[in-house]
């Protein structure tokens, strides 16, 4: 009989971790100009015992931006930025992944290239908000009118991903996440609540699938499977997201997805930062892990939303492979030695997920040494 252990080493792809517990991608906001600071390097590195840390989401390009002060990863001093972030968490011993973001509808024409409008499968305004900073004060505001992305600009998104793949890389980061969640363009896309698209893009499950998955193999044949990761949110309501039937549609992505060779794959399961079932909008996380093995997938399985030790415990033994976790570890910089001990845990402070300074973002204390 094998036992699973949140403390027990893992190996997914090229990624060797020293647990199984995983920093969640948590945009903080904390980057001006898209540049990230001296400052996110100490944040990543006092959480470095994680066996892996995700980056908050990361912007593949300027269109891709959708929230003020979130970093880059395609201009060369964004690069610069990156190198002390991976150079502080390797010094540490830890791994780190980047997430790859696109926006797509969910931003504001001021966060754009020329002012434009935000991009997307179909000109669906999007019912939720963005962050502006305005006289220095993070501000909610509704997202703008997107407009529908030509079917020859999809390319260069494409194109946009891979070279991020490889600045990530450059930037000495250990692997990439391909945000594929929450709403976000390639989330736009897979659904129908967010794509009316008559071309080889829309209708069809297959055709909804065809941007994630053309994404997701240009970065694999950049920087290899092994090192690539994708989060994927098959029912979450967040940023408005909605289809009208995400099992079958999830079942052909993780039937594409299994001959790839990914290091992992990344699932918030029910609505993000809620409830983990949601009633009028089932999913068998089982069956779609089925689906995947049995089409041949081999990536690590990685489980995100709202785990506490009993529950991460319980969800290794029934086939997750990595539990990520989000608002645990901005609270706590030392949570893996505090879930090994049991406590206790420091509470987070809403007030400054979202911008801001040092206060709420790398004060948070560690354990004291006993
Ligand atoms: C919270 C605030 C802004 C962005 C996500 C990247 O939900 C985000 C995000 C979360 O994936």
């Amino acid at each position: 009989m094998t036992t699973t252990s949140l403390f027990s080493p893992f190996t997914a792809g090229k990624l060797s971790l020293a647990n199984r517990i995983v920093m969640a991608p948590l945009t903080r906001n904390r980057a001006p100009n898209a540049v990230p600071t001296p400052l996110m390097a100490t944040y990543y590195q006092q959480r470095a015992s994680a066996g892996l840390l995700i980056t908050e989401a990361t912007a593949i390009s300027h269109q891709g931006q959708g929230y003020a002060d979130v970093p880059g990863l395609y201009a060369p001093e964004q690069i610069e930025g990156w190198k002390r972030v991976t150079r502080a968490v390797h010094d540490a011993g830890g791994k780190i992944v980047v997430q790859l973001w696109h926006v797509g509808r969910v931003s504001h024409t001021e966060l754009q290239p020329g002012g434009g409008a935000p991009v997307a499968p179909s000109a669906i305004r999007a019912k939720t908000k963005t962050v502006l900073i305005k006289d220095g004060v993070p501000t909610f505001v509704e997202t703008s009118e997107p407009r529908a992305l030509a079917l020859d600009e999809l390319p260069g998104i494409v194109d946009d991903y891979r070279r991020a793949a490889l600045a990530a890389i450059e930037a000495g980061f250990d692997g990439v996440e391909i945000h594929a969640a929450n709403g976000y363009l390639i989330d736009q896309f897979l659904k129908t609540g967010s794509n009316q698209r008559t071309d080889a893009y829309g209708g069809s499950i297959e055709n909804r699938a065809r941007l994630l998955l053309e994404v997701t193999q240009s970065v694999v044949s950049a920087i290899g499977g092994e090192r690539t990761g994708i989060r994927l949110s098959p029912v979450t309501p967040a940023n408005d997201a909605l289809d009208a039937d995400p099992q079958p549609l999830f079942d052909l992505v993780m039937r594409e997805l299994a001959p790839m060779d990914l290091a992992y794959v990344h699932f918030i399961e029910g609505a993000t930062g809620g409830p983990r079932e949601i009633s009028d909008r089932p999913f068998d996380y089982t069956a779609l892990q089925t689906t995947y093995r049995t089409a041949g997938g081999r990536a690590a399985w990685m489980v995100n939303n709202g785990y506490d030790l009993a529950l991460s415990e319980k969800s290794l033994k029934d086939g997750a492979d990595l539990v990520a976790f989000g608002k645990l570890f901005i609270a706590n910089p030392d949570l893996v030695q505090r879930l090994k001990q049991g406590g206790p845990f420091n509470e987070p402070d809403r007030t400054t997920f979202y911008g801001g300074s040092e206060h709420g973002y790398t004060d948070y204390p560690a354990l004291t040494a006993a």
